[in-house]
């Protein structure tokens, strides 16, 4: 996928920069060394209303712990700085879905009245079973405003508001996990269907006050991922596989709003792609957005093998500082599958040798003394330990017991879900054991994942290229602002080029035109970004042969966040082999604004 490219950019470039060393007679060795420098790009700003905007960046830390942070100011000499930040830890969790079981904790739609669940085929999949969702679906109109009607495919709680309303939770990452850059790979196939104009994108809802979660007074921002749409794989009618990656960059995103009843109390209120992605700690979504309710998508969709690799925060991750000390002896398995990211599956937990007799311990120790505050501990389905005791201790000597628990032998919603998990701890420690001490099967006792999640401990970011962002406020409106992106790691800092951005002087909107895509002899998909500015717009496309256009697609809502968003309108009734005019057109009680000229030219039939 396009997504992936980056890193054979990146071995390319590095591998050329090395080549040019060597045949310039350079001194190699300082030259790896400077390479291993970050790689700092500062990218395009979006406003973000009129007296603060959102800076882009893009860093590669060859695998080195890596800080950064913005400059800006109204002149070259900068001036002010954002905090600065860690660049997150690598993508070393992995939550995987076979849905060969059953639904796990999957949901589907809405009805008029309440959940419509989605319907598990026992074979069939790409792989075993599979997961179905059918239309019609309900309209959810919470997000009007933002990314307008949407229909719910499948969706799932990754943290604490699953058990609130009586709904299983994976807590992936103990609660809180980290979603900026995530890796997700799905199987999906279209049954008849006929998307009428809707998207089949990921979706992102986050609690910026967990504390309140689903209590009052709660507000919650969605996000739609409207860098990729799934739609394309849908019409073959066969199983494909799908793989893309969460850029936590913000042009990729659109923000959902609240419905038009919900303007007072906000209840879809902003809260950064940034913030929002690191702490994914409501629900995720794989939705149609877009949806016309006048005319929506039917048939049916098909999900199966869905895998995610995220950023866990797990203090045993080896690249988080976690190292084994001493493991029993004897087993088949390696003990570094009890802490490879993965809950379960095969060549990826662990158990014990035959017959065990006495507990068998698992001490591990940190680069840093940590402050433990969540341990989460997950069952071998094969070999399934049942109880359990966590220790901690600070000289290594002596054991501090910080959980016993009596793991259950399965849970009926899955693999996934059979867990134990201890919150609200807060203990110094530089070891922790894990000792079973029976299972339910006298032959071998198991245990498929040891994670322990705290504070104090030096992570280390992947050798990849990682997108960074951070809200700025407070600025004056129409006023034009310097600003870079500076990074640093233990082999140097690198200040990214200087970029500006002028702040709007009012609320009239902001457009930008962008491509075509699905274009045939007829018809095409047109696209541009648009930021209504807080204030209620309508958007359309002007399109024609050439820069008169004379043709428009019908006026749309377009929102009233002060956020950018992705628009788009579906032309038909083209002529074939013609270059098509376009441009985007958004109109608020402020003004009207015009996006730029762009082109494409259909098919030959
Ligand atoms: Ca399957
Ligand atoms: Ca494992």
């Amino acid at each position: 996928m396009h997504s992936f490219r980056f890193d054979r950019i990146q071995i390319w470039v590095s591998s050329l920069a090395m080549l040019i060393g060597i045949l310039f007679h350079q001194n190699v060795y300082a030259d790896l060394k400077d390479s291993k420098k970050p790689t700092v790009s500062t990218r395009p700003a979006s406003a973000l209303g009129t007296s603060a905007i959102t800076v882009n960046g893009s860093i590669h830390p060859y695998g080195l712990h890596s800080t950064y942070y913005f400059e800006y100011g109204p002149t070259i000499d900068y001036g002010t700085k954002t905090a600065t930040v860690e660049l997150p830890p690598r993508l070393a969790a992995f939550y995987r879905e076979s849905w060969n079981e059953g639904r796990g904790g999957w949901f589907g739609g809405l009805t008029g009245g309440g959940l419509k669940d989605l319907v598990h085929h026992e074979r069939g999949g790409a792989t075993g079973g599979f997961v179905r969702f059918t239309e019609p679906s309900g309209h959810d109109h919470n997000h009007d405003d933002g990314i307008g009607t949407l229909h719910l495919c499948k969706y799932f709680y990754p943290g604490v508001l699953g058990p609130a309303l009586n709904q299983p939770s994976a807590f992936l990452g103990g609660g809180d996990p980290d979603f900026r850059g995530a890796k997700v790979s799905l199987f999906v196939r279209g049954n008849d269907w006929v998307p009428n104009g809707s998207e089949l994108m990921w979706w992102t809802q986050s609690q910026s006050n967990i504390d309140v979660m689903a209590k009052p007074g709660w507000e919650r921002a969605n996000w739609a991922y409207t860098g990729f749409s799934l739609n394309d794989y849908l019409r073959s009618g066969k199983w494909e596989k799908v793989e893309y990656r969460l850029l936590n960059d913000t042009e990729q995103w659109t923000f959902g709003g609240n419905n038009h009843q919900q303007r007072n109390p906000q209840r879809y209120s902003y809260w950064s792609i940034d913030e929002s992605q690191r702490h994914l700690n409501c629900d995720f979504f794989h939705l149609l957005t877009f949806v016309d309710p006048k005319n929506p998508p039917s048939g049916a969709i098909d999900f199966d093998e869905l895998e995610i690799a995220y950023r866990n925060y797990s203090l045993l991750l080896p690249s988080n500082g976690g190292q084994l000390m001493r493991a029993p002896a004897s087993s088949p398995d390696d003990a570094a599958t009890l802490t490879d990211g993965w809950r379960h599956g095969k060549q990826r937990m662990w158990h014990s040798a035959a017959n065990p007799t006495e507990p068998l311990e698992f001490v591990y120790t940190f680069n840093d003394t940590v402050t433990i505050q969540t341990v989460q501990l997950h069952q071998n389905p094969q070999w399934p330990a049942k109880d359990v005791e966590v220790l901690m201790s600070v000289d290594g000597k002596s054991y501090r017991t910080i959980r016993k628990l009596t793991f259950p032998e399965r849970n009926e919603h899955g693999n996934n879900f059979a867990f134990g998990l201890e919150t609200g701890l807060s203990a110094k420690a530089n070891f922790v054991k894990v000792k079973i001490l029976s299972g339910y099967r006298s032959r071998h006792w198991g245990l498929g994942e040891i994670e322990v999640f705290g504070t104090g401990a030096t992570m280390l970011p992947d050798d990849d290229l990682y997108h960074v962002n951070t809200d700025i406020r407070n600025l004056q409106p129409g006023k034009t602002y310097h600003y870079r992106l500076v990074a640093s790691n233990s082999a140097g800092t690198v200040h990214g080029k200087d970029r500006t951005i002028t702040v709007p002087a009012d609320e009239k909107p902001r457009v930008s035109t962008r491509s075509a895509t699905r274009i045939t002899a007829s018809s095409a998909k047109i696209e541009g970004r648009l930021n209504p500015l807080g204030l209620p717009t309508q958007f359309y496309f002007e399109y024609g042969t050439d820069r008169n256009y004379g043709k428009k697609s019908p006026p749309t809502h377009g929102g009233l966040q002060i956020t950018p968003r992705t628009v788009f309108a579906n032309l038909n009734g083209l002529e074939p082999g013609t270059k098509c005019h376009f441009r985007l057109v958004a109109v608020n009680q402020r003004g009207t604004s015009f996006g730029a000229d762009a082109t494409f030219q259909t098919t030959d039939n």
